[in-house]
């Protein structure tokens, strides 16, 4: 079963900033995601059991962007 968050993703400047978050956040295991620079939104789809928002959150971090998480 897997679920769906949305999260903001500040600091993308351009088309590569939005593709490098977008293939790592690919090679997660059970993550899918699409990242958008215009809108500034990652849109995920994860399972659960293998990875959490959490862990989406510090990949995208650990890449030198902000993090805004849905409430
Ligand atoms: Mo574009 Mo993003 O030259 O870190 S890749 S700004």
């Amino acid at each position: 079963e897997s679920e769906h968050t949305t999260l903001g993703v500040t600091g993308m400047t351009c088309a590569a900033c939005s593709n490098r978050i977008e293939k790592v956040l690919n090679k997660m295991d059970g993550v899918e995601a699409k990242v958008n620079l215009t809108t500034e939104k990652a849109s995920v789809d994860y399972n659960p059991s293998a990875a959490s928002v959490d862990d989406i959150s510090a990949k995208i971090e650990k890449l030198g962007y902000g993090v805004q998480t849905e409430k």
